[in-house]
């Protein structure tokens, strides 16, 4: 048995060598948990953390393909199936150069937590591949999913793993991939989520990231008496939950004042309307062009390289990557008056900045919490798959509100102390909860 934090974490990097975002990952949790643990030592004799931090199952897999030219192309596929206690793996594909297994490891492990707070029964996984869609022609993109499921369709299936998008994976790539899953396996069958509406997709599937980011921060605000009538909101990111987040703060009444990609970020502090944001979705996901033209178009200033956390705002919704905001930028943050973040990525505040922002009372929702409405409908569209029915726009949009309140509400009971909640301490709580009785029931499988 473990005597500390740091005694259990030695163990973790020990056993997972040159991984540094999945032992921050572990790191949260288990600062999190340790003294639910101790006061309920059933879960540690069990052994249960150190079964929860390693994965069920990996696979690596080549990936050749061949470009424009003719030429052979070699990428590496992976998929981490993490932990199946509660339902089939679920989690989305990555496709980035910035890739590998510390990477996915982390996403895998978050996405456990997350998949239980939403009740549903989904277990957790992550994959992708270092591939990067940018500049490629969409036969490239089509040549590369094609090979990428010619391995990967061995380990995946409607009851076995389900896998979805993330970040350069969109509904483009989970068209390619299920085309080929399904003439090589001969079934039509919801192996993946994220699928366009006519061939077996959720409506609000694309939007419920982001939509749910806004609900969960709109729980948080309550408790202050407050609501995104009338705040200025700084947004990171400008691809899928960046762009459906920023749609239902101005549908709130908020204000978006910028939007970033990996080239900087621009800042309109008229504030992004409807009109603007149906710019930005054609340049982002028709014409696959860069946030700058935004600048160019509408006459305000792109920062290069930087990033919106320099910006005057009420609320950020870091919801672009993983380790997005550091301390300095916290610091910022705070004493220009932002009063909540919410992560709508997955682990885009560093731990320093996670802790700078928690004592200065600001209200701190953490993407396992705060960006589950994406999994949530993928679990919807699962169970509409399974029933062969389609459920209407308004039905989704009540079920993932009350998805977004319910995780809320489970933070506040494992999370709230003197008035305070940590959202944190909360969702790691409760995402456990499940997950480790579950393990308990089943034995040491
Ligand atoms: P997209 O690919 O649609 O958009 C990603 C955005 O983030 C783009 O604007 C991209 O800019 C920017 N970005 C990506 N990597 C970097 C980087 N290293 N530095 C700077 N900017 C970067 O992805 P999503 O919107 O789907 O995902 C965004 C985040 O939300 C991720 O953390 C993902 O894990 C998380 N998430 C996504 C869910 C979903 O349903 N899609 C569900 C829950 C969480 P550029 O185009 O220049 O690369
Ligand atoms: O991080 C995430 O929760 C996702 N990328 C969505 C996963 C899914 O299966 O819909």
């Amino acid at each position: 048995m473990y005597r500390s934090i740091s005694d259990f974490m030695n163990s973790v990097a020990t056993r997972n060598t040159g991984e540094p975002e999945f032992h921050q990952a572990v790191q949260e949790v288990t600062e999190s948990l340790w003294e639910y643990l101790k006061k309920n030592p059933h879960y540690l004799e069990a052994r249960i953390l150190d079964r929860l931090v390693e994965p069920e199952r990996m696979v690596i897999f080549r990936v050749p393909w061949l470009n424009d030219l003719g030429e052979v192309e070699i990428n590496r596929g992976y998929r981490v199936e993490f932990n199946s206690a509660i339902g089939p793996y679920k989690g989305g594909l990555r496709f980035h150069p910035s890739v590998n297994l510390s990477i996915l490891k982390f996403l895998g492990f978050e996405q456990v937590f997350k998949n239980s707070l939403t009740s549903l029964p989904m277990g957790g996984g992550k994959g992708g591949s270092d591939f990067d869609p940018k500049g490629k022609s969409d036969n490239e993109v089509m040549s590369f999913c094609q090979s990428f499921m010619t391995e990967l369709q061995r380990h995946i299936g409607p009851v076995t793993d389900v896998p979805a998008g993330d970040i350069g994976v969109g509904a483009r790539e989970i068209g390619f991939l299920f085309g080929q899953y399904k003439r090589i396996r001969n079934e039509f069958t919801g192996v993946l989520t994220g699928k366009a509406l006519n061939w077996g997709g959720s409506l609000i599937r694309p939007e419920a990231t982001g939509y749910g980011c806004v609900y969960f921060t709109e729980e948080m605000l309550k408790t202050k008496g407050e609501s995104f009538d009338g705040k200025t909101v700084a947004i990171s990111g400008s691809g899928n939950v960046a762009q459906f987040a920023a749609e239902k703060v101005i549908d709130l009444g908020g204000k978006p004042v910028t939007l970033s990609d990996s080239g900087g970020f621009i800042h309109d502090p008229d504030g992004i309307n409807q009109e603007k944001l149906a710019f930005v979705m054609e340049l982002k996901n028709v014409r696959r062009g860069r946030i700058e033209e935004y600048a160019k178009k509408f006459g305000c200033d792109h920062h290069e390289r930087k990033r919106p956390w320099l910006v005057k705002c009420d609320v950020a919704l870091p919801s672009a990557t993983q380790n997005e905001i550091n301390s300095e930028e916290a610091k910022t943050l705070i004493s220009n008056g932002c009063g909540c973040v919410a992560e709508g990525a997955n682990m885009p505040t560093e731990p320093d900045a996670v802790t700078l922002l928690q004592e200065s009372n600001t209200l701190f929702g953490p993407g396992k919490a705060a960006n589950a409405g994406g999994v949530a409908v993928s679990g919807l569209e699962m169970s509409q798959n399974a029933m062969r029915i389609q459920w209407s726009r308004e039905e989704l949009d009540e079920k993932l509100q009350g998805i977004m309140a319910s995780i809320h509400n489970q933070c506040l009971r494992h999370g709230s102390d003197d008035g305070n909640v940590d959202y944190v301490r909360g969702a790691n709580i409760a995402g456990f909860i499940k997950v480790a009785d579950a393990m308990l029931d089943q034995g040491v499988v």
